[in-house]
């Protein structure tokens, strides 16, 4: 049986991908991970019993999000690692039918993921996995509600992700591992009822902005709030390291135990933002940020004379020429990389002294970053007068993920072509589309505000939600356009927070979602405006006249 996987927007031929991943995902991989998520739907069926008696276990909760994390576009491409996955979750599982007693009996007798058991090697695993496939699903539930189970799971997959980064900075909900556990549970029962499916989807968007809000908190406690801030993207002379991926709390113990070592800090791709934080920039050794977005890693990190360290997606399969200096943390993973657990990066510090660093500083070149919520609502006030006196005609949110189409060059004709009198608000690392241009200011209001990582969408919904209740309007009567580039799952889960809160007309690129059938798209259309992209031209103008 051939593999089939269409999570992401870099899909074969925009349908699925079935021979092998764009991404570099095997077939066994994405047996495995369909597998895993199968697992856990039987670990979420026991803890959804479980929680009708209040009984909650945040072990569970805490690895439900890793797992689901790891399945997510360019995390874990490593078999071992993903069985380790499996063998943990029937561990778990064990674990949470304790927790639910007799209840526990109320599960059907027949097989389900709930009574999944895993084979003895990596390659029975693999063919139970290919029993569990979406293919496996469309032909059994039909292309509609698989449709809007792909876009659910994927929201879940999403969530959990910001989950599992709040968790790690101590910030947890248990009523959002209640909602992922309820999705999965009906998703395990194959519930297909497409009306219900639409509200768990929305009910996925309001446990996201929760999560999202969770990560927000987790950040700006423990680092401060973002300010504005210039950062250097040229090298310097000296040993360095460069640090990829989401995961602050792993830049802060990187940091820490490379201060005063005489080795220079790069951030690269959505590790950007850490610059802005006032806890992190103090470390005078967080020198500057180092190549683009994720796709343009192989280059760069080949390039790059130092040691890397992947905090979370995106990877790409190492070449040869850095295999040995590249390290995986937690739910990244690709085979015969060195892993790093309990934040100990001896090895990553020992690497970088034995290997050249940058031999002379480059010319100096910043770009500017930072404007989180607190940012810029504290300039809320010069914005609101820019849009009453006419000197500011409307907002736009260009951003998201990254990906390697050439289309994606409309997101830098976009940004480009936005009229002097707007402002472009960006978040992801889609902005390396357009982030080292110069876009000058309206009144001392920068024209470009960078917000931070994808799921600083949370500051930009913030923003939105001031300026609404200042104009005395709702989010969809203000003058703000969101133009949003998609990749992975973490965008649909973003797409699914803004849909909750009755955002309508957001446009998708550089393509709509392979999983969404035509049927899907219809209702999507008709009930939110949901729209993709044309040209550059035609878009901005009509959007400028909506
Ligand atoms: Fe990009 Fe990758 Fe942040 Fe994604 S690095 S593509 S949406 O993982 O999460 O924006
Ligand atoms: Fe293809 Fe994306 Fe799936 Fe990778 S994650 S196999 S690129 S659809």
């Amino acid at each position: 049986m051939e593999m089939f996987c269409f999570q992401c927007e870099e899909t074969t031929q925009g349908a699925a991908c079935v021979s092998s991943g764009t991404c570099g995902k095997s077939p066994d991989v994405a047996a495995l991970e369909d597998l895993l998520l199968h697992a856990l739907k039987g670990v979420s069926c026991y803890a959804s019993l479980a929680a009708e008696s209040g009984a909650r276990d945040s072990v569970v909760d805490e690895f439900l999000c890793e797992a689901m994390f790891t399945t997510v576009t360019n995390v874990n491409f490593d078999p071992a690692s993903l069985r380790v996955y499996l063998l943990r979750t029937r561990a778990l599982r064990e674990r949470v039918v304790r927790l639910c007693g007799e209840s526990a009996q109320r599960l059907p007798t027949e097989d389900g993921p709930w009574s999944w058991e895993p084979a003895e090697d990596i390659a029975g695993l693999v063919r139970q996995g290919m029993e569990v496939s979406v293919s496996v699903r469309v032909e059994r539930m039909g292309r509609d509600v698989t449709s809007l189970e792909e876009l659910l799971t994927y929201g879940i997959k999403g969530t959990a992700a910001y989950a599992y980064h709040a968790a790690r900075l101590g910030r947890a909900d248990p009523e959002v591992a209640a909602f992922l556990h309820e999705a999965l549970a009906y998703l395990a029962h194959g519930g297909g009822d497409l009306d219900h499916l639409v509200e768990l989807c929305l009910k996925c968007g309001e446990a996201n902005l929760r999560a999202m809000e969770l990560l927000d908190t987790g950040n700006t406690q423990a680092y401060g709030h973002p300010e504005p801030t210039e950062v250097r993207v040229e090298p310097v002379a000296g040993k360095a390291i460069l640090v990829s991926g989401h995961d602050l709390r792993d830049l802060e113990e990187l940091l820490a135990q490379t201060e005063g070592a005489g080795i220079n800090v790069y951030t690269h791709s959505e590790m950007l933002p850490a610059h802005a934080y006032p806890g992190l920039k103090r470390h005078r050794h967080l020198v500057g940020n180092y190549g683009g977005a994720w796709h343009g890693q192989r280059d760069e990190f080949e390039a790059f004379p130092g040691p890397i360290v992947m905090t979370s997606n995106c990877i790409q399969k190492p070449r040869e020429s850095y295999r040995d200096r590249i390290f995986t943390c937690g739910p990244v993973a690709w085979p015969g990389t060195k892993h790093i657990d309990s934040h100990d990066f001896s090895d990553v510090i020992e690497r970088a002294r034995s290997l050249p660093g940058f031999t002379d500083d480059r010319a100096e070149e910043t770009i500017l970053i930072g404007f989180g919520h607190d940012a810029v609502l504290g300039v809320a006030g010069k914005v609101i007068d820019a849009v009453k006196s006419g000197a500011l005609k409307h907002l736009f949110l260009v951003g998201g993920c990254d990906g390697q189409k050439g289309a994606r060059s409309y997101y830098t004709d976009f940004a480009r072509a936005v009229p002097d009198d707007c402002i472009v608000l960006t978040l992801g690392c889609a902005k390396y589309r357009f982030n080292r241009q110069e876009f000058g200011d309206i009144g001392g209001i920068p024209r470009l505000l960078d917000m931070g990582q994808c799921n600083d969408a949370y500051s930009a919904i913030q923003v939105a939600s001031a300026l609404a209740e200042a104009f005395d309007t709702d989010l969809n009567g203000l003058p703000l356009t969101l133009n949003i580039s998609w990749l992975e799952q973490k965008a649909a889960c973003i797409l699914l927070t803004l849909l909750h809160l009755g955002i309508k007309n957001v446009r998708l690129g550089p393509t709509l979602p392979a999983f969404v059938s035509p049927n899907i798209l219809s209702v999507l259309v008709e009930r939110f405006g949901i729209g993709g992209i044309t040209s550059v031209e035609d878009d901005l103008s009509a959007m400028l006249s909506a």
